[in-house]
């Protein structure tokens, strides 16, 4: 392994099995993912058949209980992996992050015969899944969503529409959540329902400024009937609940992936400097460019601490864990951004054309702003937790 990857382990020292977890992670995104990245970019191509690989070695279902089939790992493992993934191709590693986040919430809220029904399959993504909460109407505000599930007997018919769902026509499972109670949070549920299940449809495929390598379309329910056995949890009116407890870690994924998008800029820039010449010396041994170089090590460093530490405390399951979450998913996706930015600076004119990878690196981030809460939700979350005080 190399010195940069060492770094990525972060601060700890790690025992053995840590280890080893993120440096399968590594030599897997190296070998299966980084060498085909700004092709499936280019040609908008989803990875599926690779992504099944990678679940193959437990990364569909990190943090679930092995007694139906999940790794047993942490949060920390978990950020460790999705870093490394992203190094290799952010976007491809923030799909499996996002269908992580379904397996989780399945394994986490699901009855006993939901769990047994669908994590094996989520762990081995012969089910892969999609998370819908966004609608055309509310999407920052989620508790205003619209979707409606209606109970007929021993079956609820879902009407409504999901926006910007991450996967949609390819996954197999979606994880919905609609109202079944009356305005606000309290009256949303969480159902499990299959891409084949009659009156389910598709919206055209986005046209993105990014994360190419995977789809993104709307959901479109009309009146599409589920078993109740499908209302995640067996209860009504704890969906929102679950969802943002979803996102908790969802968000320190979304955080990882850039900061691994981040760091592969970094490492590009300081090799090109430091063999780049102009006015008769290596770029490197211009001091304004070693202070770049040298404040965007320390972004990545912090972002790295931050984002560690919030994991720990969703391990740990602290009352701050939310607002944790919250601070580091906006402090690392915009200090990372940032560094992407300027490593393409650093690579002037190269820095723009696409073989270089750059840029890619750059749209990619560019998305994890807004994606899984904007970070002026970010904001308003920790914002919250400081006038409470
Ligand atoms: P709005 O909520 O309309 O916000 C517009 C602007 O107003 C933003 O800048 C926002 O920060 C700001 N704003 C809103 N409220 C406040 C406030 N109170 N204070 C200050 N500023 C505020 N969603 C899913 O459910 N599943 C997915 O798989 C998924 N994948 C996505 C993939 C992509 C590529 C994209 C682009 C989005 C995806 N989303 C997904 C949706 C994403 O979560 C939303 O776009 C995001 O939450 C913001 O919602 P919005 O777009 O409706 O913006
Ligand atoms: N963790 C756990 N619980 C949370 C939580 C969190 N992060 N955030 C809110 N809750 C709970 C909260 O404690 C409350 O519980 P209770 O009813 O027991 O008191 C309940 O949820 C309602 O919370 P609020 O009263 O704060 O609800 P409000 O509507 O005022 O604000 C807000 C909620 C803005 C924080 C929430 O709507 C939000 O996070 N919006 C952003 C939406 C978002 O992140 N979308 C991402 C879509 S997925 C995606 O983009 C992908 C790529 C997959």
């Amino acid at each position: 392994m190399t010195a940069t990857f060492d770094h990525a382990l972060g601060p700890d020292a790690l025992d053995d099995d840590a280890r080893v977890i993120a440096e399968t992670a590594a030599a897997f995104a190296a070998k299966k993912i980084g060498p085909y990245a700004l092709d499936w970019d280019e040609k908008h191509h989803f990875p599926v058949d690779v992504l099944r690989e990678a679940a193959e070695l437990g990364m569909a279902a990190i943090y679930c209980s092995e007694d139906v089939g999940g790794s047993g790992l942490t949060r920390l493992d978990g950020v460790r992996i999705f870093e490394a993934l992203a190094h290799a191709d952010p976007a491809v590693g923030a799909f499996l992050s996002i269908h992580n986040m379904c397996t989780w919430m399945v394994d986490q809220y699901g009855t006993d015969e939901q769990r047994r029904t669908w994590v094996p399959r989520l762990a081995s993504m012969d089910a892969v899944a999609s998370y819908c909460l966004t609608e055309p109407g509310a999407g920052s505000d989620a508790a205003a969503l619209a979707t409606r599930a209606i109970r007929d007997g021993d079956e609820y018919v879902l009407t409504g529409a999901k926006q910007f769902i991450s996967g949609a026509g390819t996954s197999d499972m979606y994880v919905i959540m609609a109202r079944t109670g009356g305005d606000g949070p309290r009256g949303i549920s969480t159902f499990l329902v299959d891409r084949d299940a009659p009156g389910v449809s598709f919206g055209a495929q986005e046209r993105k400024m990014g994360w190419n390598a995977q789809p993104t379309a709307q959901v479109v329910l009309d009146d599409v009937r589920v078993s109740s056995s499908r209302l995640l949890g067996g209860k009504e009116g704890i969906g929102f609940g679950i969802a943002m407890n979803g996102l908790n870690g969802g968000r320190l994924n979304i955080a990882a992936s850039s900061l691994g998008g981040a760091q592969a800029a970094f490492d590009r820039a300081a090799a090109y400097v430091a063999s780049r010449e102009a006015f008769g010396g290596k770029l490197i041994d211009e001091p304004t460019i070693r202070f770049t170089l040298a404040d965007m090590a320390t972004s990545l460093h912090a972002s790295r601490l931050m984002l560690h530490d919030a994991a720990r405390a969703l391990d740990a399951g602290t009352p701050d864990k939310a607002e944790r979450c919250a601070m580091a998913k906006r402090f690392v996706t915009d200090a990372c951004y940032a560094v992407a930015d300027q490593a393409l600076q650093l690579h002037g004119g190269y820095g723009y054309l696409a073989e270089y990878g750059l840029e890619k690196i750059v749209r990619d981030l560019r998305v994890h702003r807004i994606l899984e809460g904007t970070n002026e939700i970010m904001r308003v979350v920790v914002g919250r937790s400081v006038a409470a005080r």
